[in-house]
């Protein structure tokens, strides 16, 4: 190792060092003060002013808030099986979780983003990353139902994932991990990597209903994307992807893809790619990813195979993409309210780089490039650069608006939040948050209109701020009024899973965009509704029962069921006949191994129901849905296979006694 190597080794491993072991604020005493808690406080009966909705990490899951009381509200399974639901476990919503790689049940969830129209949020959905498995979802805010999944082929670690363009032309996903393309022979010495892995960017088109499809992928250099934001605005048009490991090492990363001290922020102008497109210039390529889509109607999944998608090449075709240095492991891309200022955050840098678009645009037009990378043109930094925010603290992370010219940045390693003006790059005020923050999040806070009345900050530490709960300690929130100039801390509240982004969205957006009650009983087409009492039936077919089954309050329609033999597969089709807002009932039945059922008035749900051993097993619903719920109850005898007990059912009658 040269000397001068082994300095930057060094310094990267001092610096990589301070970023973990991030400290708590010297003035980590009792920032409340006044009438902090009067501007948190919602009263009983009184609904919050916003929504607010926060990806769940490790959890899988989106949690919505309300804010400013911080109240939760609902947790929507999403990329992981929730037994509370039945998502997942129920036979209609399997088909959500399907994938290239089959079934799988949970996944790591980063990033939300509602849709927009003129870059403003309006309230329709939201879209929702899975990392893992690299899929993006679509959440339908006028049933908070998970009703699209689609999953990205040659990607790994769906990261800098799901950024929407203004008007929902696209959302859009950047993959964090090159690897080998799909259709490549994978099976290659990983120390390859600089030939044989790729970075993809998918470009996937949203339809009017919503519905997703690849529109066409973009095949970058082998780096890791990290996260991503549209242009608006002027700069409509464009995407901007932050990305890492340009040195394109792998091992060691925490060093090894630390070496240099500029990445890269890559510009990539979609409208051209989708010039190219039409010009015929993509290459259809083989990939196998799956497409699940939930019928309304019917009310089940399904899930379908495509076997192809749309390939362009970033480097065959030079005026897709550009590089635009950016210090020290870029982490947040943010892009400000008038599209203008492009916003990079280098996790290991001490200062905020903010890139001017006219500045870039007039540098590609007058080709200020410093050489290429991997065959993409590298714009000279100064040429894009608008100016550098100037000691603003240690290890800035993301980046939102007020839409009042104002950019607020966490810092991770000195654990604050850092106001700072736009234009001028002057910093206007700081408040510690508790402890080291990742993401924040203000209600259309990175759209062309935000609200900027309060802001909330996801810290990654707690530490100190609830009673303990043992090794593991709920994730902690923050909620600061930045209504004036000062940020001032009004409230704490504990979060699902681990936050990273999230949206919020006034509450009235939400609340009237015709926001479902129940189902219509009669536009029940389930293959497996009951739609009245009278025709609850239990049919077998081979070793096959079905049992078509109603709940209204307060019974089951049948609850005595007889015949059923060991070897049996038994699917419980629960109609749930109600027809009222706020009456589910729930199914469960002992010995179950996988779930319960949570029905909406107007619904059918399956449970597959396969019974280990003779005797009587006794079923219930689990919401407690009126006085006599707790009356809401029936039996299922199972009999030794081969017995002779007919199939029977019934419903407030004792038919005749069988052996
Ligand atoms: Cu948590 Cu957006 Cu995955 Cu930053 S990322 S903190
Ligand atoms: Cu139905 Cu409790």
């Amino acid at each position: 190792m040269s000397k001068n190597k082994f300095l930057k080794v060094t310094m990267a491993i001092v610096l990589v060092a301070a970023f973990f072991s991030s400290c708590k604020p010297k003035d980590s005493g009792d920032i409340v003060s006044g009438d902090a808690a009067q501007k948190a406080y919602v009263a009983p009966g009184k609904y919050d002013e916003f929504y607010n909705f926060v990806s769940g990490g490790f959890s899988g899951q989106m949690s919505v808030y309300g804010l400013p009381s911080g109240r939760l509200l609902r947790v929507i399974p999403i990329f992981s099986v929730d037994p509370q639901s039945g998502y997942g476990y129920s036979e209609e919503t399997k088909p959500m979780l399907n994938t290239s790689h089959g079934f799988i049940p949970w996944d790591d969830q980063h990033h939300v983003e509602m849709s927009q129209t003129n870059g403003e949020v309006d309230g329709r959905w939201v879209f929702a990353n899975a990392n893992n498995t690299p899929r993006i979802a679509r959440v339908d805010l006028k049933t908070f139902k998970t009703t699209e999944i689609i999953e990205l082929p040659n990607s790994a670690g769906n990261h800098s994932s799901p950024f929407i363009t203004e008007n929902t032309e696209y959302v859009v996903a950047g993959t964090r991990f090159s690897v080998p393309p799909d259709n490549a022979n994978g099976d290659v010495p990983i120390n390859t990597y600089k030939e044989n892995f790729k970075g993809y960017l998918s470009f996937v088109k949203v339809g009017k209903e919503g519905q997703m499809d690849i529109a066409f992928q973009i095949e970058a250099p082998g780096v890791n994307f990290d996260l991503s934001h549209a242009g608006k605005g002027k700069s409509h048009g464009w995407f901007f992807f932050s990305c890492y490991n340009t040195e394109q090492a792998n091992t060691l990363l925490e060093v090894n893809a630390s070496q240099k001290d500029k990445d890269f922020i890559m510009a990539v102008n979609w409208k051209k790619a989708e010039e190219y497109i039409k010009a015929g210039k993509g290459k259809k390529v083989p990939a196998k990813y799956a497409h699940n889509t939930w019928d309304e109607k019917t009310q089940t999944a399904k899930s379908e195979i495509k076997t192809e998608v749309l390939v362009l090449s970033a480097k065959e075709l030079k005026d897709i993409c550009y590089m635009i240095p950016c210090p020290k492991s870029p982490h947040g891309c943010d892009v400000d309210p008038t599209g203008e200022y492009i916003i990079g955050s280098g996790k290991l840098a001490a200062l905020i780089p903010v890139f001017s678009f006219d500045k870039l645009q007039n540098a590609i037009a007058k080709k200020q490039f410093d050489g290429e990378y991997d065959g993409i043109p590298v714009i000279k930094y100064e040429a894009a650069l608008h100016g550098e925010v100037q000691k603003p603290g240690l290890g800035p992370l993301h980046t939102e608006f007020d839409g009042k010219g104002n950019a607020y940045t966490t810092f991770f390693v000195s654990s604050e939040v850092v106001k700072w003006d736009i234009k001028s790059l002057k910093i206007l005020d700081r408040v510690p948050t508790y402890y080291s923050p990742g993401h924040l999040c203000i209600p259309g806070g990175d759209s062309r209109k935000p609200f900027g009345k309060y802001m909330i900050v996801y810290n990654k530490i707690t530490k100190d701020r609830y009673l303990p709960t043992g090794p593991e300690l709920a994730q902690a929130a923050q909620i600061f009024d930045i209504s004036g100039d000062k940020m001032q801390l009004i409230l704490d509240f504990p979060t699902i899973g681990e936050p990273h982004y999230a949206q919020a969205a006034p509450a009235d957006l939400i609340r009237n965009n015709g926001q479902l009650k129940f189902y219509k009983i009669e536009d029940n087409n389930n293959p497996f509704v009951t739609k009245g009492e009278k025709e609850a039936k239990v049919l077998r077919k081979g070793n096959r029962i079905d049992v078509y089954m109603t709940s209204i309050r307060s019974h089951f329609a049948s609850d005595n069921i007889e015949g059923i033999k060991l070897g049996d597969e038994v699917y419980f089709h629960v109609t749930n006949l109600e027809q009222d807002w706020d009456v589910p009932h729930g199914f469960a039945i002992k010995g179950a191994d996988n779930a319960e059922l949570l029905i909406m008035p107007g619904e059918t749900a399956t449970l597959k129901w396969v019974p280990k051993k003779v005797g009587i097993f006794p079923f219930y619903c689990t919401d407690f849905c009126s006085a006599l719920h707790q009356e809401m109850q029936g039996y299922v005898r199972v009999s030794p296979a081969g017995s002779s007990v007919p199939l029977t059912f019934s419903l407030g009658t004792n038919l005749p006694a069988t052996k």
